[in-house]
């Protein structure tokens, strides 16, 4: 659709594809960017066809970071009191899956924005990084936090201290990254895995990613208790009884999403 200024975005049977789509400034995410991804997700959060995302890049970059001319000439009183880029946080508020596939930069909000997506897929020139320390700022939207609990204490300090970037294959070795690939083969192992986990129940695929994230965001403790509900929870759904049906009767699943 041509609406979209800064992002190209498409549907693809049961498959949302968000590209960021702005090459000449590396897809450095300013605020119409960022306000247009969020457009994008609403949709396809709305849309009961879609059972998977996937956010990518364009030319050298997935993102550069954020809009270091947009963040150049602004102060305490405007960030803190209108809570600058608050609206970031709707990636990590999507209940669908999303995946992110990296080829090139992710740097700084870039980095940032690939770890706020469900699974992180990678092409081997793909790098990543939390430069903010290199400008005189830190990381805002997750590079202190979830880098740290994936990649541990050592590992992220070094990152967001020095501000130096990592590889695809040493970011799969610290599990940020699930697996790397051949640029060329990146975009279409990413669709092969959106439609994998589109063809599973999308209201059950909704609850198993709700139980990760809760590992993710709790203590071990509320995470068993929300899992062992959530399980409870699909034997409310219809595709629950499909699924162990089909199991048994030596046939594939039909799952009607209910
Ligand atoms: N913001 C704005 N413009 C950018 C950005 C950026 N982050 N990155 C690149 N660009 C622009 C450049 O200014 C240049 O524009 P122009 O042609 O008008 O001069 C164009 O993109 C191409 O860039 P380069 O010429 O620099 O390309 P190179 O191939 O020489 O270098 C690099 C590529 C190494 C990626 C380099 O561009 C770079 O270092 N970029 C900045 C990386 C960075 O510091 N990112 C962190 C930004 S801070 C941040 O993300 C904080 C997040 C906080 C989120 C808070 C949420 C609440």
């Amino acid at each position: 659709d041509g609406s979209f200024q800064f992002i190209k975005y498409e549907k693809n049977g049961s498959i949302g594809v968000i590209t960021l789509n702005r090459e000449k400034a590396l897809n450095a995410l300013c605020d119409g960017l960022m306000k247009e991804v969020a457009m994008a997700l609403d949709d396809l959060e709305r849309d009961s066809a879609i059972g998977a995302i996937i956010l990518t890049g364009s030319g050298k970059a997935f993102a550069a970071g954020a809009d270091i001319k947009e963040m150049q000439n602004q102060e305490f009183s405007n960030v803190f009191g209108g809570n600058f880029l608050n609206h970031w946080t709707r990636i990590s508020d999507c209940k669908k899956p999303v995946i992110a596939a990296v080829n090139g930069y992710a740097l700084g909000g870039g980095c940032e924005m690939a770890m706020m997506c469900d699974i992180i897929y990678a092409g081997e020139k793909a790098k990543f990084g939390q430069p903010e320390i290199a400008i005189g700022t830190i990381p805002g939207a997750g590079g202190s936090q979830r880098l740290t609990r994936v990649a541990g204490k050592s590992k992220a300090m070094e990152m967001v201290l020095t501000g130096e970037m990592i590889s695809a294959h040493e970011a799969e070795k610290m599990g940020i990254v699930s697996k790397v690939f051949p640029t060329e083969e990146l975009l279409p192992a990413a669709l092969k895995l959106a439609e994998k986990i589109a063809s599973h129940s999308k209201i059950v695929t909704q609850m198993c990613k709700e139980a990760v994230n809760a590992a993710y965001e709790t203590t071990l403790r509320e995470g068993l208790h929300i899992e062992r509900r959530l399980f409870h929870a699909t034997f409310a759904t219809r595709d629950r009884k499909e699924g162990m049906s089909a199991f048994i009767e030596k046939r594939s699943p039909k799952f009607t999403d209910s």
